[in-house]
């Protein structure tokens, strides 16, 4: 395309939707005049795969006037343990709008222990144990193997129902977990894990930490209780 023109102020705006495949975009190239000082742009990265990297989305000869801040939205891409930013800058040699990817540590935990393409998604569960690799993630175990020796056991000691597991400490940045308790597999009562009922243990060199919650006994109806750990996306 010739000029691109995102300039008036009579209220026009322009949205450009890019929607990445496995492999990235291509861009929108303009050989002369580029505004983008009314334009929205929006990037889908729900169906990439492919890592880190940074991808011109509209590259001009000459970008007169950047977009705003705010009107630049990259969805998606946080499923697959990348952090976005966008760039724009009317230097000669650039000219042009770019999002880049970056890897935050789930995504370095995930290809240190071989997880490719599709499978590093965080809710994917390729080892198929039920586990999805964000619970894999924060409990530090294996995403490809089944073997369930780090999910949290529980104990009775006196009147309490204790719950016990280790967590990678630093998953905390990347993720908000509760633990959650019931005793009829339908209705859960979430405890923060900054809670009163929760006790942190020191950091260990290979950056776990325990995690024991306990749960006055009288909470199991029918002498029943069920807990797991819940972690979201921060
Ligand atoms: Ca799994
Ligand atoms: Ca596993």
């Amino acid at each position: 395309m010739a000029v691109l023109n995102q300039q008036s102020f009579r209220g026009d705006q322009g949205t450009f939707t890019f929607i990445f495949d496995e492999n990235g975009i291509s861009p929108i190239n303009v050989s002369a005049f580029l505004h983008l000082a009314t334009a929205i742009v929006n990037v889908d990265g729900s169906n990439y795969t492919g890592g880190a990297g940074s991808f011109p989305l509209i590259d001009s000869t000459s970008l007169q006037t950047t977009a705003l801040p705010a009107n630049l939205t990259a969805t998606g891409f946080s499923q697959y343990g990348l952090t976005t930013e966008f760039e724009q800058s009317p230097d000669n040699d650039k000219d042009w709008l770019q999002l880049i990817l970056t890897e935050n540590a789930y995504a370095i935990w995930a290809a240190e222990r071989g997880l490719t393409a599709a499978d590093t998604n965080a809710f994917a569960d390729p080892d198929l144990d039920g586990t999805v690799n964000l619970i894999e993630y924060v409990l530090n175990s294996s995403p490809s193997d089944p073997t369930a020796d780090r999910l949290p056991i529980s104990n009775v000691i006196g009147n309490d129902i204790v719950f016990t597991f280790s967590r990678l400490a630093a998953s905390e940045n990347l993720t908000t977990q509760v633990f959650q308790y019931s005793s009829n597999l339908s209705e859960w009562t979430d405890l923060s894990l900054s809670g009163q009922s929760t006790t942190l243990g020191p950091i260990s060199s290979d950056g776990t930490q325990s995690v024991t919650v306990t749960i006055d006994r009288s909470l199991a109806l029918g002498e029943r209780i069920f807990g797991r750990l819940k972690a979201t996306l921060k």
